[in-house]
């Protein structure tokens, strides 16, 4: 494991910050979770932009262009020796007074954790997962936008507590619509007749980086692929369904709300896109320096 914070390298028992910090206090700063297979940084570049994005959004001035936070999260993989790990790159909106307004604060903090990744069990990789729908809705985007990556998770903790007390791993989370948004840490697909489906951003969610390249696979594989409005309908009949993060990569899903997808089985279209996706996890990616 490894730790930087603010251009200075911690273990983890050294790494600290202030409880004054407004990352702390109200959620207010960003982040991303990126890996690292085969010492490359998947999606490297993808995971910067869409950081420097989220902070935009919240006027938070990240204290370092991209190319150089790019070289520091290199560096913090190099030190941490892990050719497989995860990287959590977090800036806060910096230490502050006792009171929301963000312009009381200093320096925003930038941390980056180099570490290994708990992953779903190999399990649900062969067998699937099984959903449930949560009555907790998906954050409106005219509130808090889900395509800002922010510290303030609560709306996908309430989702995720929902879904762990009905014993399954995933919620599904619906707009104030009533409409499929997606999950608490992953974006949804369907497939039907062929047709790939996935609810549209501005169904109101996070454009996950798995999801945009998962389109990109299936559209090079001939696969069709639209973005539109879902309803629990739509994935009720699916013929297959799967989810996609970072951390899940491709993982297939086999019942939602007791209804059986499919034959109950993870299908042929998300095998497919499984063993494209994990290809490209080996091939692709920014190498991390040699000592
Ligand atoms: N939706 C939400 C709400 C997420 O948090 C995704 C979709 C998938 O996005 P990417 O860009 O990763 O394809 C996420 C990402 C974790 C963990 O520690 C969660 C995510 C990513 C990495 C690790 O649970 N969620």
């Amino acid at each position: 494991m490894q730790i930087y914070i603010n251009g200075e390298y911690f273990d983890k028992e050294d790494a600290k910050i202030s409880v004054f910090d407004h990352g702390l206090l109200y959620g207010d700063g960003v982040f991303e979770g990126i890996r690292v297979y085969n010492r490359k940084v998947f999606k490297c570049r993808e995971h910067l932009e869409r950081l420097y994005e989220s902070a935009k959004s919240i006027d938070l001035k990240i204290p370092l262009g991209i190319e150089e936070l790019e070289a520091d999260m290199l560096e913090t993989v190099r030190r941490s020796e892990l050719d497989e790990a995860y990287i959590r790159l977090v800036v806060t909106r910096g230490e502050g007074c006792l009171g929301i307004n963000p312009y009381t604060c200093g320096i925003p903090q930038i941390i980056i954790i180099v570490d290994k990744i708990a992953l779903y069990h190999p399990d649900f990789y062969k067998k699937g997962l099984s959903l449930i729908t949560v009555a907790t809705q998906r954050n409106l985007p005219e509130a808090v936008n889900p395509r800002i990556k922010s510290l303030n998770y609560l709306n996908n903790i309430l989702a995720k507590i929902e879904a762990v007390n009905a014993g399954v791993e995933e919620a599904i989370m619906l707009n104030s619509f009533g409409l499929v948004s997606e999950c608490a840490g992953d974006n949804i697909f369907a497939i039907r007749k062929g047709l790939l489906m996935t609810p549209s951003i501005s169904m109101g969610v996070l454009e996950g980086i798995t999801r945009n390249e998962v389109i990109r696979l299936a559209r090079a594989k001939g696969i069709e692929v639209r973005q539109l409005v879902m309803t629990r309908h739509d994935l009720f009949i699916a013929d297959e369904c799967f989810l996609t993060g970072t951390g899940a990569e491709i993982v297939p899903v086999i019942k939602i709300d007791g209804r059986t997808i499919g034959d109950g089985k993870p299908g042929p279209v998300t095998r497919g896109l499984m063993e494209d996706y994990h290809r490209l996890t080996r091939e692709e990616g920014t190498p991390v320096p040699r000592d």
